[in-house]
Parts: structure tokens; sequence; C-alpha cells
């Protein structure tokens, strides 16, 4: 399970007045060694605890959800960040750490586009970036995500080179962490499934060349719904799956577009496979309109109970309902506590920090 509530609300008051005190943000993550349990005694003795890499390190798949070397179940709950070639000015110091320390975030999913002026147009910039980002993430403890936002068009063999060339070099540089995730197709659409496993079943191995058990994500049919958008169900993944190690299947949801038969459908298949919402917001699935706090509370409880990871869309100021933060908070904040929010990042920052 992810930080237990009263160290992580504690972790994050000492952070926050770490940085008041100038002292360097760094210094109050599993380096410094000395910060206060949960009686507020200072100690020195228990700083594995204090970030979520640190205290749960490597974590594989066992059975239907993640587990620690030990076998322990474990839970990972943060955010994903809008895509990069338009919101990296939300990517900073001040508000990696708000995330890592004011929210608690155990795992930052970093969006990567390919089209829509994403990656396609310039490769070495966005690897660069990437490589850049999933060091701040590395840096304060927290699990990453390598997102490949494929998008339009929705058949993931179109980008199969460009993702080669990427994860080769992502694994190459990054293999040797434990802390990286790679999800390889972000939304595939348009295509039946075994298109997609096709193209699950090229791109692994050229991740397994350099990281031979990081667990890699997979995306599912229509818009990874595990083909729920479709009007099909997850029985299609569930009776041909990928046979590989260390994978899991991603499912999307936005929770004022996607009521009982998503979350039901979920549920069924968590049963029997492992899964991973790796991007899901409170709104419509424009990521926009009114939040549907209740039916969002709902999947929430289903994914506590199951063990599901997840991560909520999106850790930006655009205008649309489901970022986060008031347009014109980045780049310069501030994005630590709720002045900045709007009622969606008011409410996630919350379900984050309660865990
Ligand atoms: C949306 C963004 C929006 C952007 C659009 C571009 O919120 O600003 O213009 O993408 O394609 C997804 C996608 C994700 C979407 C999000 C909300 O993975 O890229 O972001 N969404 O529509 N799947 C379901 C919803």
């Amino acid at each position: 399970m992810a930080l237990p509530p009263r160290r992580k609300r504690l972790f994050g008051l000492l952070a926050v007045l770490a940085a008041v005190a100038v002292i360097t943000p760094l210094g109050i993550s599993a380096a410094s060694g000395d910060h206060a349990d949960d009686t507020g005694t200072e100690t020195a003795d228990d700083t594995a605890a204090v970030t979520p890499a640190a205290e749960h390190g490597k974590l594989l798949v066992c059975g239907t959800t993640l587990c620690d070397e030990s076998g322990n179940e474990v839970q990972l709950r943060g955010m994903s960040t809008h895509g990069l070639q338009w919101y990296s000015q939300c990517l900073n110091d001040a508000s990696l750490d708000a995330l890592a320390y004011d929210w608690g975030a155990d795992i930052v999913r970093l969006s990567m586009y390919i089209q829509e002026d994403g990656y396609e147009t310039d490769p070495e910039g966005f690897t660069q970036r990437m490589h850049d980002l999933i060091d701040e993430v590395t840096a304060r403890g927290q699990y990453v995500i390598v997102d490949w936002h494929m998008l339009d068009p929705g058949d993931p063999t179109y980008n199969l080179e460009r993702a080669e060339t990427f994860f080769a070099e992502i694994a190459a540089e990054h293999g040797d962490q434990d802390n990286i995730f790679y999800e390889v197709a972000n939304e595939p659409s348009g295509v039946e499934w075994p298109t997609i496993k096709a193209y699950h079943e090229a791109i692994i191995p050229v991740i397994r060349q350099y990281d031979d058990d990081g667990v890699i994500l997979l995306g599912t049919p229509d818009w990874s719904s595990l083909g729920l958008s479709g009007g099909s169900d997850e029985q299609e993944v569930i009776n041909d799956q990928v046979d590989a190690e260390n994978i899991m299947y991603t499912f999307h949801f936005y929770a004022a577009s996607h009521d009982e038969w998503y979350l039901d459908g979920l549920a069924r298949a968590a049963d029997e496979i492992p899964m991973f919402v790796t991007e899901f917001g409170t709104q419509e699935y424009t990521g926009d309109g009114p939040n549907d706090f209740a039916m969002t509370q709902r999947y929430l409880d289903l994914m506590a109970d199951k063990g599901i990871s997840w991560v909520n869309w999106n850790y930006s100021d655009d205008e649309r309902s489901g970022a986060v933060f008031e347009p014109g908070t980045c780049p310069g904040g501030p994005f630590t506590g709720t002045g900045n929010l709007k009622e969606a990042g008011v409410w996630i920052r919350d379900a984050i920090r309660a865990g």
C-alpha cells in the first residue's frame, strides 16, 4: 500500500517547511536521512519509508496486481501531465515538488504525444526532455510512467518504427532503475485487438533488450476501454492475452461519460488480468464539462478494493475542467495548496493525499 495517510501528510508538511527554510528540496527526500516519523519524533532510521520508490522499491506484477519484492500488494496513485508539447511550462522544480511533497503522488505519468506537434516533429528534443523529466521524477523518489501518447491515428502500428527508436533509447538509459513503467500505446482505436496485440508483441522485446523486468503497460481496444467503448467487452483481451511477463493492461475512464457498463467491465477484468488505470477524469471524455464526483468515488472504491493503481488526467493549467490548475498558473505557481486549483484539482489532490 502507499504511504500511510498520517505519514504522507506529515511528510508533505515537512517538505513545505524545508522548502520555506531554503533547504534544497531534494534535501528532504530519502537522501536526507533525517525526518520525523508518525509520532513527530525526529528519526534517522526509517528513511526507506520516506518516498514511494524508497518504501516499495522495485515493483513487479504478481497475479493481477503490483507487488513489492516481499510479495506485498502495492497500489500507486498519481497524476498524468498534459502533452509535453503544450504544457512543458507546468513541469518545473516548483510544480514537481508540489506534486511529490504537497500532493504526495506516488507516480507521475509523462505524457508525450506523437502527433499534434509532438514527438514526430523533433524526436531528439522530445527524447531529451523525457530523459530530463524521468530524472526529475526519480530524484523525488516517485515512480514514473513513460507514456507513448499515440492517439490519432489510432492504429499503433502507424508509429511502430518511431516507438522502437524511442523505447530503445529510454530503456537503454533508464532500464536499470527500479521506478520506470513503459506505457507503449496510450489509446488505440479503429483497429481490432489482434492488430494492437501484434504491436505490443513487437515493442516488448525492444524494451526487454535493456530492461528484463520493468513493467510494460499495454493499451487496449477502443481508447483503452478494453473494447467497452466499441460495444464489445473485456473477454476479447482476456481470451487472447499477450504472452509476456510483467505486463499490465490499461483502462481509461471519464466518470461523467462512462457509467456502470465501464465500471462493471473494469471490475470483471481486474479479477482475471493485471489492470492499471493510466488515465481517468472526474468529468466527461473530452476532459471538460461538469464533474461527477459520486461516480468517480465509486471507481476509486473499486480500484482500492482490487488494488488497481491509478493516474488522473491532468496536471496542467489548460482551460478544460479536467486540468487541475486555473489557467495562468504555469509557470509561476504557486502550485502548493488549493489556491490555484479548479474543483477537480481540489478533489483529486484530496484523494491522493488521503491515500
Ligand atoms: C485531450 C486534451 C486536449 C487536447 C486533446 C488533443 O485534454 O487539451 O486538445 O487531448 O488530442 C483521452 C486522451 C487525451 C485527451 C483526454 C481528454 O488520452 O489525450 O486529452 N482523453 O479528452 N482519452 C480520453 C479522454
